[in-house]
């Protein structure tokens, strides 16, 4: 630090030519933004996060310079919110749904066949937008914009017949619902971050997992895993959310360049989701995977589960849950 100091008194002590002069100014009034996320570069969420910091870059002449630190290699998925809420790091990326522990809101998407579809997946988040917005600038956090991730499967060492087979299979789940689901299968869930899925399944902690075509490829589910049950259970989201107080501070056509570059992440990060679905699951049958549709007794059983959790959700979400569940109907 003293090392680079140093130049700088000697120049600033001496007279400056013009072009200095503007190089010190305008480095001096640059804003740095580290950006923690969960997942690993491959990884669509991340592509589209770092075209967004790009953007917002260029539509700022380099003034906002946003750094994305992926995998969790600066803060933890599970520390993320809380990182950002007390700012230390300004923005983040996080999966909605883990925050349900605080408000079951958070997790309307991951509600077993609620929404498993695009279209639903869209309704859905039009109707709960807004509520989760307002429940997150209580937090003094700014939501700029959230992304599916493909439907949910489940990944075996064996075939899904009738879902029978998965009882006291171990496996690994990623949030509430996708644990509950396990144990209404009458698996045992472990929940297990993106990054330590090859070593969660080298070392025998689970033998099984739910999770998208997009996660199983970038995981290299054939190392460790032979089956995917194509079930579409749900479509979970990511969100991008920025500290209020680190947002006031930046200037109004900073403040425009990040809303702008937001809305058009949302729509690239929606299209790029949708067209995971077939490339991943492609990749998976390239190198081995057997992939296949529900059986209908599969279905049956699934949906039974989808129909207590929605009511668990409800009992858990009260009228604004209801509200939301009325909105989303109403689309
Ligand atoms: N991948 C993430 C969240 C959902 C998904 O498809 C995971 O498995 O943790």
């Amino acid at each position: 630090m003293q090392k680079s100091n140093r130049p700088f008194r000697q120049r600033a002590g001496s007279v400056l030519t013009a072009a200095a002069l503007t190089l010190i100014v305008g480095s001096a009034q640059a804003t740095d933004w580290d950006m923690p996320t969960p997942y690993g570069d491959s990884n669509f969420h991340t592509v589209n996060i770092r075209q967004f910091a790009d953007d917002v870059r260029e539509a700022t002449d380099g003034e906002l310079n946003i750094t994305v630190h992926s995998s969790g290699s600066l803060i933890k998925h599970p520390e993320i919110k809380n990182s950002v809420r007390r700012g230390l790091v300004p923005i983040g990326e996080l999966i909605m749904s883990r925050l349900a522990n605080e408000d079951p809101l958070f997790e309307v998407d991951s509600v077993p066949y609620l929404a498993s579809d695009y279209d639903e997946a869209w309704k859905l988040w039009q109707a709960s937008k807004d509520i989760l917005s307002k429940r997150l600038e209580g937090q003094r956090l700014k939501l700029l914009f959230s992304v599916p991730w493909p439907p949910q499967g489940i990944y075996t060492q064996f075939e899904v017949k009738t879902g029978e087979e998965l009882k006291g299979v171990k496996m690994r789940a990623y949030n509430k619902s996708s644990e509950k689901l396990a144990e209404l299968l009458g698996a045992i869930p472990t929940q297990v971050e993106v990054p330590d899925i090859p070593t969660a399944f080298g070392t025998g902690r689970v033998d099984a997992m739910i999770t998208s075509p997009s996660t199983g490829a970038n995981t290299r589910a054939w190392d460790y895993l032979t089956n995917f049950n194509h079930a579409q259970l749900w479509l979970p989201k990511n969100m991008v959310v920025v500290n209020a107080k680190a947002f006031a501070n930046l200037s109004e056509e900073e403040q425009k360049a990040v809303e702008d570059a937001a809305k058009v992440a949302e729509k690239r990060g929606w299209e790029a989701s949708k067209a995971e679905t077939e490339t991943k699951i492609k990749i998976m049958q390239d190198n081995g995977i057997e992939v296949s549709e529900p059986s209908p007794e599969l279905v049956k059983r699934l949906q039974k589960i989808g129909k207590t959790m929605t009511q668990e959700w409800l009992d858990r979400a009260g009228e604004d849950g209801q509200a939301l569940l009325d909105a989303y109907h109403k689309q």
